[in-house]
């Protein structure tokens, strides 16, 4: 298992990482990575409005996406040189997109692209098997596909591609990219369906090995009460989790919120989840809970006592988190 070494270099990466994610989640419709939203709304118009809705599938994006070291024998994907994070840029289409993603190979080691819940033929694998992989100094553009659901020809229902997912290298290390994805070589990635509803803001954890962000204590995030919250959940590594997040629960289905009063999807606040998995949910911050520093953390108690636990800081709107003494 990996546990890094450096643990006060951690700290500073990780709050660059929050700044990141941060902008991302704020601006959603000023980066290529965010393709989903269909207009620059204000996007902490939360709680008493209606959502906003993912918009028609069917559009052709590009993104380009670098791989470099970060150093600390951390490697990450980023949308500009100089700005990788660990995870990765979401990558958020809606069904009947295509996506292509041009990554350019900024390390000394090959590097790949390998989608997982998305539609690619053998070109775009990522693998050193299929010839989908990218030498260092090297371009390559793969391509994506989604589809809506549908009948088959036979009669049969075929799913659509809408869901959690996510991506990540398939070659440093082995020829499973077991040593891209220690080092951090991995990120979200969102299919929507049309008319879904869409998040004021948008976190990503992924439990890998024993860190999470490849952090050696789980990052806090900072939302306000009433934002609706987006929580893209990825387990990467050689172990088995469970992911509980305090004050707040969620459906067990493609979205984490139920259809009516009459969906029979359970209502959970724990989830098993185990290597490559992923899913994601949506919760109103604070909406039984107040605002607050709820706890996330794997709850396999050892895990946990052994650093994988962070923050959701529930903000009021004044900015402050009530209870959080952010020294302790
Ligand atoms: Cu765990």
């Amino acid at each position: 298992m990996t546990r890094p070494s450096g643990h006060l270099a951690r700290r500073s990466f990780s709050r660059r990482l929050l700044a990141g994610s941060a902008a991302a989640a704020l601006a959603p419709a000023a980066l290529p990575a965010a393709p989903a939203v269909a207009s620059p709304a204000s996007a902490s118009a939360a709680s008493a409005a209606s959502p906003r809705r993912a918009r028609a599938g069917g559009e052709v994006r590009h993104m380009k996406l670098f791989a470099e070291r970060l150093g600390d024998d951390q490697i990450g994907y980023g949308l500009e040189k100089g700005e990788a994070t660990i995870p990765g840029p979401l990558v958020e289409l809606v069904e009947g997109d295509t996506l292509h993603v041009e990554l350019e190979n900024a390390t000394d080691v090959a590097v790949s692209l390998h989608p997982h819940g998305v539609d690619y033929d053998r070109a775009n694998d990522g693998t050193r098997m299929n010839h989908s992989i990218v030498e260092p100094g090297a371009k390559r553009t793969y391509t994506w596909r989604t589809h809506a659901p549908g009948k088959r020809k036979d009669g049969t229902y075929r799913a659509g591609s809408a869901g959690y997912w996510h991506y990540h290298d398939h070659v440093v290390g082995t020829d499973h990219g077991t040593g891209g994805i220690r080092a951090g070589l991995y990120g979200p990635l969102v299919v929507r369906r049309e008319g879904d509803p869409l998040p004021d803001e948008q976190l990503t954890i992924v439990f890998n090995d024993m860190t999470i962000n490849n952090l050696p204590k789980g990052p806090d995030f900072k939302v306000t009460v009433n934002d609706r919250v987006e929580i893209v959940m990825i387990t990467h590594g050689e172990y088995y989790h469970t992911f509980h997040v305090h004050g707040h629960r969620w459906a067990d289905n493609r979205t984490g919120l139920l259809e009516g009063p009459g969906d029979p999807s359970r209502v959970i606040d724990n989830k098993i989840t185990g290597p490559a998995d992923s899913f994601g949910f949506q919760i109103i911050a604070g909406e039984e809970a107040g605002a607050g520093a709820w706890m996330y953390h794997c709850h396999v108690q050892s895990h946990s006592d052994m650093g994988m636990a962070g923050l959701l800081l529930v903000a009021k709107p004044d900015g402050t988190v009530p209870g959080h003494d952010p020294h302790h």
